[in-house]
C-alpha cells in the first residue's frame, strides 16, 4: 500500500513526543489513551464491586437470623436494588469495558481504540451515571423496586416520590455510556486489527468483547425505551402501562426481559473469553476448537434475544408461546456445553500450571456449570412456576453471574494486571484469595438453593422461626462475608504489588497474544512498529515480535509520519488507510459534566438546572466537534 509507507518517513518527530501525554490532574482528565481509560473504567467498576458487596453483605447480615431488625423493610428494599442494580450496570459491563478496553487495541496490534474521544466520554459518562444513581442515597429517595422495577409497584400510583425517577433516569444514563463503548469496540474490532489478523486469526477474547457490543448495539435501546416511556407516565401523565387507561403493565415486563436477558450474555461472553485467553496459556496447548469457540459464542448471543419470556412463565401468557421460549432455553445450553467441552479438551491435551490464575479458571468451571444446570431446570415450565421468585431464583443466577463473571474476572486479573502495571501479583496471597473466594462463595450461595426449595421468597427483610431457613440462611450469611474477606485480599494483593511485586518482564507467563509482544506496561504507541501478523498464536509463532518492535524486513510498520495507526479491510486484515488519532481533550468530560447537571435537574423538575446542564453539554461538544486542520484530527 503506497498510501502507509509515505505516511513513514524518518525525519519526523519520535513516538513519545507523538503520543506521549503530560502527567498529572489535567492529563488524568483530558486523556485519550486507551490504556489509561481502561485503568480508570477497571479501578472504578472495582468501586462499585466494593458498593454492590456491602450492599449485599449488610442484607445477609440481617438475615443472618429469624426477626431480625438491623434495617427497616424499607431500607432492605432499597438495598436489594441498589445492590442488583449496582452489579449489573456499574460493575458488571463497565469491568469489561475496562479490560476490553485496556486489552483489546494492545491484542489487536493497534495503537489506540478507533474513536479515542468517544472512548473518553464513555467513561466519564459511566463515572457519571454512577454518581448520579448513588446521589439517590443522600436525598433519601433510593431506587426501590428491585433492579428489574416492575410497574404498577414502580408507577406513579404506588411510587409517587422520585426514588424510581433515579432509577428510570440513571439508566437512561448509564446506557449511553455503555453504548457508546460498544460502538467503539465494534469499530476497533473490525477496521483496526493488524496487518494479516484476518478474522480466524481474532483472539477469542476480543471476539467476546465483540458479542458483548453487538449484544448491546441491539439489546439496550429497548431498556433506554423502556425507561423513557415510564419516565413520560410518571413525569407527564402518560399511560403506557396502566391498565386502567388502557395500557399494560406486561409491555414493561417485555421490553425490560427482552434487555435483561441478552445482557447475562453481555456479561458472560466475555468472561468466557477470558477463560478461552487463560486457557491455552496455562496448559501451553493451542485452544482446542477454535471455530467452534467462536461459533458458539455468536450463537449464544443470537439465542440469547429469543428466550427472554422465560423470566415470564408466571404471568399467565398463551401455552403455545411458552412452550417455544421453554425449548429455545433448553438450546442455549448447547452452545455453553460446545465451549465447556473445547476447554476440557485443552487442559487434558496440554499440560496445566496451577499459577493462581488458572485456579480462578478451575473454580469458574465448576461453579458455572453448577449455575448451568439450575438453569436448565428453569427452563421446566413447571419446575419454575414453583421456585418463581424464591431463593432458588438468587441461587441460580449468583452461581451464573459471580461463577461465570467473578472468578474469571478475578483470574483474569492475577493474569493481566502484571502487563498493566509492570509488577507481579503475589502468587501466595493470590492462592490464600482464591480458596477463601471460592469457599466463601459456595457456602453463601449453596444453601441458598436449600432455603429456594423449602419456599423461602426472595426481596423479604425477614423470616419467621421454625420455618427450617434458619439454618441455612446462618450459613449462607457466614459464607457472604468469607467470600467478602477473599475479595478483599485481592484488592490487597493488587495495593501490594505496587510497590513490592517482582518486575513482571515483558511475558511473564508465556502468553500467546500480541500484547505479550510490548513491554509491561505498554509504551504510550502501544508498538513501535505495527506488527504484520502471520498466526492464530502470533506471540508463540514469530520470534520477530519480541519487544513490540517487529522489524520492516518482517512487516512492522513504523508509522512515524503523524499521530497515526493503521486501519485494515474487515476479512483479511489488509491495510487499507493510515488514520489520524485526536489529541487529549477536556470536552469529553466537560459534556459529560453537563449531562450530570442536566440529569439532575430533570430528576427533581428543576428545569433551570436541566437547561444548564444542556448548555454545558452542548458546549463540550462544540469544542469536541471543532474543525482542527493543523493536526488533521476530525
Ligand atoms: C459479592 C457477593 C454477592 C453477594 C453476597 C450477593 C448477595 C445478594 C443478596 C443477599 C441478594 C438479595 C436477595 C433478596 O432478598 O432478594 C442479591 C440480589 C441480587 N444480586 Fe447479588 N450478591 C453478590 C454478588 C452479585 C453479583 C456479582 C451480581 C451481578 C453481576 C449480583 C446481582 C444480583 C442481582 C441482579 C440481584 C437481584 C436484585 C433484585 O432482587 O432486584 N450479585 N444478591
Ligand atoms: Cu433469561
Amino acid at each position: 500500500m503506497a498510501t502507509v509507507h509515505d505516511a513513514t518517513s524518518s525525519s519526523s518527530p519520535s513516538l513519545e513526543e507523538m503520543w506521549g501525554e503530560p502527567q498529572g490532574l489535567g492529563s488524568w482528565l483530558s486523556t485519550v489513551d486507551h490504556k489509561r481509560i481502561g485503568m480508570k473504567y477497571l479501578v472504578t467498576a472495582m468501586v462499585f464491586l466494593v458498593a454492590g458487596g456491602v450492599e449485599s453483605l449488610i442484607m445477609r447480615a440481617q438475615l443472618a437470623q429469624p426477626n431480625l431488625h438491623l434495617i427497616s423493610p424499607e431500607v432492605y428494599n432499597q438495598l436489594f436494588t441498589m445492590h442488583g442494580v449496582t452489579m449489573m450496570f456499574l460493575f458488571a459491563t463497565p469491568v469489561l469495558s475496562g479490560f476490553g478496553n485496556y486489552l483489546v487495541p494492545l491484542m489487536i496490534g493497534a495503537r489506540d481504540m478507533a474513536f479515542p474521544r468517544l472512548n473518553a466520554f464513555g467513561y466519564w459518562v459511566f463515572l457519571a451515571s454512577g454518581i448520579f444513581l448513588y446521589s439517590a442515597f443522600l436525598t433519601g429517595h433510593v431506587p426501590d423496586a428491585g433492579w428489574f422495577n416492575y410497574v404498577p409497584l414502580s408507577g406513579p400510583r404506588f411510587a409517587p416520590g422520585i426514588n424510581i425517577d433515579f432509577y428510570a433516569l440513571g439508566l437512561i444514563f448509564v446506557a449511553i455510556s455503555t453504548t457508546a463503548g460498544a460502538i467503539n469496540f465494534i469499530v476497533t474490532i473490525l477496521k483496526m486489527r493488524a496487518p494479516g489478523m484476518s478474522i480466524n486469526r481474532i483472539p477469542i477474547f476480543v471476539w467476546g468483547e465483540l458479542a458483548m457490543s453487538f449484544s448491546i448495539v441491539f439489546a439496550l435501546p429497548t431498556l433506554t425505551v423502556a425507561c423513557v416511556l415510564l419516565e413520560l407516565e410518571r413525569k407527564f401523565g402518560f399511560h403506557f402501562f396502566d391498565a386502567g387507561h388502557g395500557g399494560d403493565p406486561l409491555l414493561w415486563q417485555h421490553l425490560f426481559w427482552i434487555f435483561g436477558h441478552p445482557e447475562v450474555y453481555i456479561i458472560i461472553l466475555p468472561a468466557l473469553g477470558m477463560v478461552s485467553a487463560l486457557i491455552p496459556t496455562f496448559t501451553g496447548r493451542r485452544m482446542v476448537g477454535y471455530i467452534w469457540i467462536v461459533i458458539a459464542e455468536m450463537a449464544t448471543a443470537l439465542i440469547g434475544f429469543g428466550v427472554w419470556t422465560h423470566h415470564m412463565f408466571t404471568t399467565g401468557l398463551p401455552q403455545v408461546a411458552i412452550s417455544f421460549v421453554a425449548l429455545s432455553s433448553f438450546f442455549i445450553a448447547i452452545p455453553s456445553g460446545v465451549q465447556i467441552f473445547a476447554w476440557i479438551a485443552t487442559l487434558i491435551a496440554g499440560r496445566p500450571r496451577l499459577k493462581t490464575p488458572m485456579l480462578f479458571v478451575l473454580g469458574f468451571l465448576l461453579v458455572f456449570v453448577i449455575g448451568g444446570l439450575s438453569g436448565v431446570m428453569f427452563a421446566a415450565v413447571p419446575f419454575d412456576q414453583q421456585v418463581h421468585d424464591s431463593y432458588f431464583v438468587i441461587a441460580h443466577f449468583h452461581y451464573v453471574m459471580v461463577g461465570g463473571l467473578l472468578f474469571p474476572l478475578f483470574g483474569a486479573l492475577y493474569y493481566w494486571l502484571p502487563k498493566m502495571t509492570g509488577r507481579m501479583m503475589g502468587e501466595g496471597l493470590g492462592k490464600w484469595s482464591f480458596w477463601t473466594m471460592f469457599a466463601g462463595f459456595n457456602v453463601c450461595f449453596f444453601p441458598m438453593h436449600v432455603m429456594g426449595i423449602l419456599g423461602q421468597p426472595r426481596r423479604t427483610y425477614t423470616y419467621q422461626a421454625g420455618l427450617g431457613w434458619t439454618g441455612p440462611n446462618l450459613i449462607s450469611t457466614i459464607g457472604a462475608f468469607l467470600l467478602g474477606l477473599g475479595i478483599a485480599l485481592t484488592f490487597w494483593n493488587w495495593v501490594w504489588s505496587r510497590w513490592h511485586g517482582a518486575p513482571a518482564g515483558n511475558d511473564p507467563w508465556g502468553g500467546d497474544t500480541l500484547e505479550w509482544a510490548t513491554t509491561s506496561p505498554p509504551p504510550e504507541y502501544n508498538f513501535e512498529t505495527i506488527p504484520t501478523v502471520a498466526s492464530l498464536e502470533p506471540t508463540w509463532d514469530q520470534p520477530n515480535l519480541r519487544d513490540g518492535a517487529q522489524p520492516p524486513e518482517a512487516g512492522g510498520r513504523p508509522l512515524l509520519g503523524g499521530h497515526l495507526t493503521l486501519s485494515t479491510s474487515l476479512l483479511d486484515g489488509t491495510p487499507r488507510a493510515v488514520v489520524f488519532m485526536p489529541h487529549a481533550t477536556l470536552a469529553p468530560v466537560i459534556a459529560s459534566l453537563g449531562l450530570l447537571v442536566g440529569f439532575w435537574g430533570v430528576v427533581f423538575g428543576a428545569w433551570l438546572l436541566a437547561g444548564v446542564g444542556a448548555t454545558v453539554f452542548a458546549g463540550g461538544m462544540i469544542d469536541w466537534f471543532w474543525p482542527r486542520h493543523q493536526t488533521q484530527e476530525t
